[in-house]
């Protein structure tokens, strides 16, 4: 595994980096969970920017300023619903990645931090989820070499447990 891969505990919010993605939904207004946490850090123009973005597909990303949290930027993704596993979910989720990451870099960002994205209100299962954040995140650094890091923040020692048990399996593969 890429030695630009680290897996922490803790509040996203609270990072200085130079993007924190958001697991928004379609309309990046706001909600609960992270995307709750980011916004009341932000403080109220980061919602007046959002307004202005008109929505976003799931899978997409877009772009904010990050106004009074640590990390400039915002990527703003919105993960897959969990509906059983049968809709698209995996790649939907995979391309949250795909398209966060690619955001980032054409924004000359450097270091961006993750949190599990679709795995809390969305029910994705955690370890299914994780293997696709790692996996894609992995895929992509090898083929670019403008990322210097890249953080999965988890929440809970649950989720921390599962990032490290697949980073490690990956690294091995
Ligand atoms: N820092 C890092 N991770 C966090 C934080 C935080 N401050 N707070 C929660 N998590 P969720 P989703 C973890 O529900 O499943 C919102 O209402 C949390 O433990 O935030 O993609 C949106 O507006 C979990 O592991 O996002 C959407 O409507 C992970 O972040 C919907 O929820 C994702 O949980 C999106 O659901």
């Amino acid at each position: 595994m890429e030695n630009r891969v680290s897996v922490i505990q803790g509040d996203i919010t609270q990072l200085q980096v130079d993007a924190i993605v958001n697991a928004a939904n379609n309309s990046l207004l706001g909600g609960s969970g992270v995307d709750g946490a980011i916004h009341s850090v932000a403080g109220p123009e980061l919602l007046s920017e959002c307004r202005k973005l008109q929505g976003c597909d799931t899978g997409q990303a877009k772009i904010t300023k990050g106004y009074h949290l640590p990390a400039k930027w915002v990527i703003h993704t919105v993960g897959p619903v969990w509906e059983g596993g049968n809709s698209g979910e995996d790649e939907l989720l995979a391309q949250c990645y795909r398209n966060s990451l690619a955001l980032a870099v054409q924004n000359g960002i450097k270091t961006i931090a993750f949190p599990a994205i679709s795995t809390g209100a969305y029910c994705f299962p955690l370890e299914r989820a994780t293997k696709i954040a790692v996996n894609e995140v992995n895929k992509f650094l090898h083929s670019n070499n403008s990322l210097e890091q890249i953080i999965f923040v988890c929440f809970g020692q649950n989720a921390y447990n599962c990032y490290l048990r697949v980073v490690q399996e990956i690294t091995q593969s």
